[in-house]
């Protein structure tokens, strides 16, 4: 018995290694922390800013703020913050309380593309 857990060991400690190294070795850059946070209800935020899962191509990776209706409400075009690759964020203009949605595309530093929006509320 003590020798079929000795032989299964190394083969369950692969597998496990499998497990937590393909996915990454596969990851595309996903949103990791959002401010404001997703679905938030709060006060006017003076910038919006998405943290990705991994570094992104500044040229190709952007936040756009439109409101429910879609109509933008940004003047101001979002930017890589300097030292941080994983990070992009747009400044906002005085926002009036309503609820407004962030588009984002980016495009990790492997090539891959991925785009999303989601919600948040000035109160
Ligand atoms: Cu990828």
């Amino acid at each position: 018995m003590d020798q079929l857990k000795a032989t299964f060991r190394p083969v369950v400690f692969i597998f496990s290694l499998m497990l937590t190294v393909v996915p990454s070795a596969f990851a595309h850059a996903h949103p990791k922390t959002m401010v404001p946070a997703p679905d938030s209800t709060g006060p006017a935020p003076s910038k919006i800013s998405i943290t990705f899962s991994e570094a992104v191509e500044p040229k190709f990776s952007s936040i756009k703020l439109t409101n429910i209706e879609g109509k933008p409400a940004d003047p101001e075009t979002s930017a890589p913050v300097p030292g941080d690759p994983t990070t992009i964020t747009l400044a906002a203009p005085s926002l009036p309380a309503g609820t407004y949605v962030v588009h984002w595309v980016d495009v990790s530093v492997d090539g891959h593309r991925l785009q999303g929006s989601y919600q948040f509320t000035v109160r």
